[in-house]
């Protein structure tokens, strides 16, 4: 296996014996497998659309469902996978044919040619790595584009999943994918489609927000209790506001506590969610402490989208545990997304019934739920703080948490900036400091939480009104600093989309990508600023 998507791999260069996730040397042949399925199927159906055949759901739907599946932490489930290659190579026999009956001569590449015979399935897997490409720098660009794919393949499903869909998002698609399948792609090519997909990364996080914000109503300035109640209680992670929405609504009246875990606790901020009194808090903290905090939570826990940390051998909560939408484990149940769209909790809820309540593990209250809406709300009195000089600095410190002990650096950053600094954040990297006692500016609390990670787009969004109400020429001329955290793939598709905003001087820590390959890394140090972090005590020279 060799596989370098995620910022823990293996000496931060690539993991070859297994996965320092826990992913096994099988599932990840069964990845670069579906992996190079989706790009002969999205090579097809680009050279189909350019010749004016109608988009077909079916396959937008396939696309963005196996890109999702190979996003660090969210399928390790050998069959699922398998299952997901075998629909894909359906997909592609249908639009050979199609292409076929319209006389169109596809690009000649391995990825289109393959017939996707089962007996051929391992053989393919082990010829289709990441490093079937030889060249580094092509190597870099192109694993670069996929992986910004795969964060954008996320936030389009919960996007589409909420009846939002965007066919120019999905002919982007196809097009990356084609662009990265050319086994004649040039440096220059590539470069140019990397950047174009931060420009799609953009498009796809508002397609997120649209559909977010008109589902349940814009986020609000919302108090979330880490405590417990008394009675059962049912655990949902990930990031799908559809599913936690659907398990609202089913449990209510139950004598069911509905709580919030890892990314899943800006559905707290949500009008039409927070409605509900049996949405009780949030437990725990970011994925990778489940194992700890999990043993602890005596209910059912549900999976929405990554981040799952396989379960030690003698884990109490393994038969507890169910995967949804493109999520698996094997052993854990799946719930099934029904044809109306919706899923049917009621085996969970069934389960929920015989636990015992949570055990208490924390206590007190977050406050979150600074979305672009309500920052606006709040304009009159942010701008005025910023006149004063109240407030001297923002700094963005979205994206993801790890395990990696060097993450102390957030922590500490957080403690170290000073009192007229606010943090603006979003995903799962604030849990490094969102129960730290930093206090207020005029009210205005120093950390200001967005909500997810597709939320980063509302810090993009505030910049943007910044730059107007302060009039300034440039982005880059405003008081805030970037200092972005990154563990996933929806990381990279959020850094691409900054970068496509003109967001320079971008870190990116606690390490830089390792599929990032020195001469790409020039490239984006010499026309963007990128960097990467240093000391607290540096860093505060430049950020402070
Ligand atoms: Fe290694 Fe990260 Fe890939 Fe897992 S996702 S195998 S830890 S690089
Ligand atoms: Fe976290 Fe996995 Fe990335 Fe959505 S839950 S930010 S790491």
């Amino acid at each position: 296996m060799f596989c370098f998507q995620c910022q823990e791999t293996a000496k931060g260069t690539g993991c070859t014996v297994r996965g320092v996730c826990g992913k096994l040397p099988e599932t990840s042949r069964w990845m670069d497998l579906l992996l190079s399925v989706v790009r002969g199927v999205g090579t097809i159906y680009h050279s189909l659309l350019e010749s004016g055949a109608e988009d077909d759901v079916t396959v937008d739907d396939f696309i963005i469902d196996a890109l999702f599946a190979t996003i660090t932490n969210a399928n390790f489930d050998d069959a699922a996978l398998l299952a997901k290659v075998d629909t894909g190579i359906a997909i592609k026999k249908r639009l050979l044919n199609v292409a076929a009956e319209r006389g169109l001569s596809l690009p000649d590449c391995q990825e289109v040619r393959w017939g996707g015979e089962k007996a051929d399935y391992e053989a393919e897997g082990n010829r289709e790595t990441v490093l079937r490409e030889k060249d580094e720098d092509i190597r870099s660009l192109k694993e670069t584009i996929v992986l910004g794919l795969k964060g954008m393949a996320a936030y389009y499903e919960h996007a589409a999943r909420l009846g939002q869909r965007d066919a120019g998002i999905i002919r982007f698609m196809t097009e990356a994918l084609a662009g990265i399948t050319s086994p004649h792609a040039t440096q220059g090519e590539l470069l140019q489609l990397l950047l174009t997909t931060g420009k799609y990364g953009v498009d796809v996080m508002a397609l997120l927000d649209k559909a977010n914000t008109s589902a349940y109503g814009n986020p609000e300035l919302t108090k979330v209790n880490i405590g417990v109640g008394k009675r059962p209680g049912i655990l949902i992670s990930g990031h799908d506001l559809h599913d936690i929405a659907d398990l609202l609504e089913q449990t209510e009246g139950t004598g069911i506590d509905v709580y919030t875990h890892g990314e899943m606790l800006p559905a707290h901020y949500y009008p039409a969610l927070k409605k509900y009194k049996h949405l009780v808090g949030n437990y725990g903290n970011a994925w990778w402490k489940q194992k700890e905090e999990f043993a602890h939570f005596n209910g059912p826990i549900v999976f929405t989208t990554n981040c799952i940390v396989p379960p030690s051998p003698t884990a109490n909560y393994a038969g507890r545990v169910f995967t949804s939408n493109s999520t698996g484990y094997p052993g854990w149940k799946y719930i099934a997304t029904k044809a109306d769209g919706h899923k049917d909790f009621s085996e969970v809820i069934e389960m929920a019934r015989h636990c015992a309540a949570p055990e208490e593990i924390e206590h007190g209250e977050i406050v979150g739920g600074f979305a672009h809406n309500q920052v606006f709300a709040l304009a009159d009195k942010v701008v005025e703080a910023v006149k004063s000089g109240a407030i001297r600095k923002f700094v963005v410190m979205s994206g993801c948490d790890g395990r990696m002990k060097s993450r102390n650096y957030y922590t500490e950053f957080a403690q170290t900036l000073p009192k007229d600094v606010v943090i603006l954040t979003s995903g799962c990297a604030k849990y490094k400091y969102n129960k730290l006692p930093l206090g207020d500016i005029n009210g205005i609390p120093r950390v200001l939480d967005a909500g997810q990670c597709n939320d980063s787009y509302s810090w993009a969004v505030v910049a943007l009104k910044l730059k107007e109400i302060f009039g300034a020429a440039d982005i880059n001329d405003l008081p805030i600093s970037f200092n972005i955290a990154w563990y996933e793939q929806k990381a990279v598709i959020v850094l691409l989309a900054l970068l496509s905003l003109g967001v320079k001087n971008i870190h990116i820590g606690p390490t830089l990508p390792a599929f990032i390959s020195p001469d790409v890394l020039k490239v984006l140090q010499e026309g963007f600023g990128l960097g990467t972090i240093s000391t607290v005590d540096e860093d505060m020279k430049i950020m402070g």
